[in-house]
């Protein structure tokens, strides 16, 4: 019997990676598997001692004695006296042993969210001390620390400060009340507003310990398409019990408010915000709110954009309706997140012009409480924009950021593109608003305008798969948009890095591989959607596949060919003096970079100006030869991708090994159709051929024409 199982122990050890399915994000816990590190490890975290009483404690003790437990392959539990233990988590107030280690100095700078990682000695005796004003504080700490043990740091001799700089660090679910997800392609919605508020599903818990494993502090649970009936004492119950959930992890719920609800669901003949009437059911209704949640954050508005109703039905300006939600929720400490996604089809100005031409005005006219939520680019969450004009334009506002996660023009969850890339590459743009150094970071975290209250949000990619995101590397964009809005200064090489290292692997010959894709894949798949500077030639509606023939919708700036213009002389869309002037609403130095056709950078050239198909570009090449290179190379890097994925075979569970590929299978095939199509349909306008040595697309242009999707998912 004993060497029975004996040689079971022994199969179960050399069997190569158990099959994951990936519900495990990067909150895995598996034993170290480096015997060395292990016994330091085991070393220095013998024990925990966790101070305090909350229900935020309460989830600490679990979540030590779990994940250590997990990770050191040993039962690692709490210990009732502190010495001689080894990990000792708490705030100055809740713990007299933390109180006398003299952390005043750095915990006055980790203000309610941050915490302070030391290795102190105290009585002759090594101790990790996690400590915090808070116990939201030190929980955020705990999963710190995890993290360093599952990305094998050394944890020896600490000495960390960390706290976010961007206060309102938001997840915004475009969630329905009837689970379907606007743009989402992992499912339906994880929120069962039918069985809530009886039925507690676990992944609620799941779900708010995520993350908050990454900071991520608020969420919207409800569609910016808004439904009055989320406002009603109904669905109010059910948000609630989500509330109570997420309190413990820091995290606060929001909801959308549709400006109509007045007259929707208050029996009042208009939603007119300047009507007294109007501005009452409003008070009553956030009373109402702060009743069933009495930590609710606030709303998400959007107003007058793409039919959604707002003030401007009324005559009132987008000043006004935020205001007058803004002074409902004043008294609760609430705040309102108003959108600037808004464009008019009877407005004949480019539509990337109109949200500034909207907004600039109204600078000053917001209440304190009123965060205008700026897109990252003037459009729509394209593959590549430059940074929104409104950053830096409205030093009165504070303003957020909105990053979208969901894939929606990125080849939805079946393409692996690491988003924290372009994050990065917007977050780093310089707005020159205040000379040099004016980076679209300081202006969202407040601190180029002085601003008291800051805020990200980021459109989940979350669905009710089992691995959350549908596509495994999907998750790398929701913890990436987490740690970046938590800190900003990461690079996405070192975000990378520990999600790979906590996901997969900790071998350099898995981290090394994947990482360097990870972080070419933006550029890889801008090459072989829109390259240089195109936008907006997916699918109309659903946005799926190449289209850059599209003209069906009445509405103009909805179709392909509104945005890039290709004609007999040229491709791009002229945004400079000579066209739309849309560049005039950059600061001088800013738009310098691109307002010269011979020196604009390459990768927003046809977001600027109409070129010439014959332009002489840096590399030598034509325009259109360029164009040829750049959807080719995109293909070949999707290639490459998948290439490096086959050889990473025996470090990944053959389930998410199989899952991943089969995934990057589609994706070269996709990119070859966008390449072929895109390359055949603006040939019909540069009238050459496509450079030899180019594998020749192996389709018509009619037959990329005619395929048709009348089901694409999330439309
Ligand atoms: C567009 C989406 C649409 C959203 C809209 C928005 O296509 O589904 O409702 O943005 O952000 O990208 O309001």
């Amino acid at each position: 019997m004993k060497k029975i199982k004996g040689i079971i122990l022994l199969l179960c050890l050399c069997t190569t990676v158990a099959a994951e399915d990936g519900h495990d994000l990067w909150l895995r816990f598996r034993l170290i598997d480096n015997p060395q590190l292990l016994a330091t490890y085991r070393n220095t975290v013998a024990g925990f001692v966790v101070y305090g009483n909350s229900p935020t404690i309460a989830i600490i003790k679990n979540e030590l004695n779990k994940s250590l437990s997990a990770l050191l392959g040993k039962a690692i539990k709490e210990n009732s006296n502190p010495i001689p233990s080894s990990l000792v988590v708490g705030t100055p107030s809740s713990s007299v042993v933390i109180s006398s280690l003299n952390l005043n100095e750095q915990l006055s700078k980790v203000g309610a969210e941050g915490f302070v990682i030391i290795s102190k000695t105290t009585g002759g005796k090594k101790i990790t001390v996690i400590a915090a004003n808070t116990d939201i504080g030190a929980l955020h700490g705990v999963f710190d620390f995890l993290r360093l043990i599952q990305t094998h740091q050394d944890i020896s001799n600490l000495n960390k400060i960390s706290f976010p700089k961007i206060d309102l660090r938001i997840l915004d679910h475009w969630d329905n009340l009837n689970r379907y997800v606007e743009r989402g392609y992992a499912g339906i919605s994880i929120w069962d507003w039918h069985k809530l508020p009886d039925y507690i599903d676990p992944i609620y818990t799941e779900y708010a310990r995520a993350n908050a494993s990454i900071g991520i502090n608020g969420t919207v649970l409800t569609n910016v398409n808004a439904n009055a009936l989320t406002l009603t004492s109904q669905y109010l119950e059910k948000a609630a019990a989500l509330a109570n959930i997420f309190r413990p992890y820091g995290i606060k719920v929001y909801l959308t408010a549709r400006f109509s609800a007045p007259s929707e669901i208050g029996g009042i003949s208009t939603s007119d915000p300047l009507n007294d009437s109007v501005q009452t059911w409003w008070k009553n209704k956030v009373q109402e709110i702060y009743k069933y949640i009495p930590d609710f954050g606030g709303f998400l508005v959007k107003a007058n954009s793409e039919g959604q109703p707002g003030p401007q039905n009324y005559g009132r300006t987008h000043a006004d309706g935020a205001n007058m939600l803004a002074d409902a929720v004043k008294p609760y400490h609430g705040v309102i997140m108003w959108r600037a996604f808004v464009y008019a089809n009877a407005n004949n100005e480019d539509r990337a012009k109109q949200a500034y031409e909207e907004f600039v005005p109204l600078d000053g006219k917001f209440r304190d409480n009123v965060l205008l939520q700026v897109k990252n680019g003037p459009i729509d969450f394209q593959p590549r924009e430059p940074f929104h004009p409104l950053f830096g334009s409205m030093p009165k506002t504070p303003m957020m950021m909105e990053f979208q996660l969901t894939q929606e023009y990125l080849g939805f969850a079946t393409h692996l593109v690491f988003l924290p890339v372009m994050f990065k590459e917007i977050l780093q743009s310089d707005t020159y608003a205040q000379g040099k150094g004016s980076y679209v970071a300081k202006v969202i975290d407040g601190s180029l305008d002085h601003h008291s209250i800051s805020g990200i949000a980021g459109v989940a990619n979350i669905g009710n798969d089992i691995n959350w995101t549908g596509h495994p590397f999907g998750q790398a964009n929701w913890y990436g948009f987490g740690r970046l809005a938590w800190d900003e200064d990461l690079s996405a090489a070192t975000i990378a890095e520990e999600w790979i290292r906590q996901t997969f692997s900790n071998d350099n010959a898995f981290v090394s591989p994947v990482k360097s894709f990870m972080l070419s894949s933006h550029e890889t798949l801008v090459n072989y959607m829109t390259p240089l500077g195109l936008h907006h030639i997916m699918g109309n509606g659903h946005h799926y596949g190449p289209s850059p023939w599209s003209n069906s919708f009445a509405r103009a700036d909805w179709n392909p060919v509104y945005f890039h213009r290709s004609d007999s002389m040229g491709i791009g869309f002229d945004r400079s003096a000579t066209g739309s002037n849309a560049i005039e609403q950059y600061f001088p130095e800013a738009r310098r970079a691109w307002e010269n056709t011979e020196t604009c950078d390459e990768k927003y050239l046809l977001w600027f100006h109409h070129v010439a198909w014959k332009h002489k570009m840096k590399s030598g090449r034509n325009l259109w030869e360029e164009l040829c290179y750049k959807y080719y190379n995109g293909v070949d890097s999707a290639r490459k991708m998948k290439d490096t994925w086959v050889k990473m075979k025996p470090y990944v569970d053959s389930e998410r090994f199989e899952h991943v590929l089969g995934l990057l299978e589609v994706q070269v095939k996709e990119a070859i159709w966008w390449r072929n199509a895109c390359l055949l349909y603006f040939q019909t306008f540069s009238k050459m051929p496509i450079p030899s040595g180019f594998e020749k697309p192996d389709k018509t242009l009619e037959y990329y024409e005619s395929l048709k999707f009348p089901y694409a998912p999330g439309n």
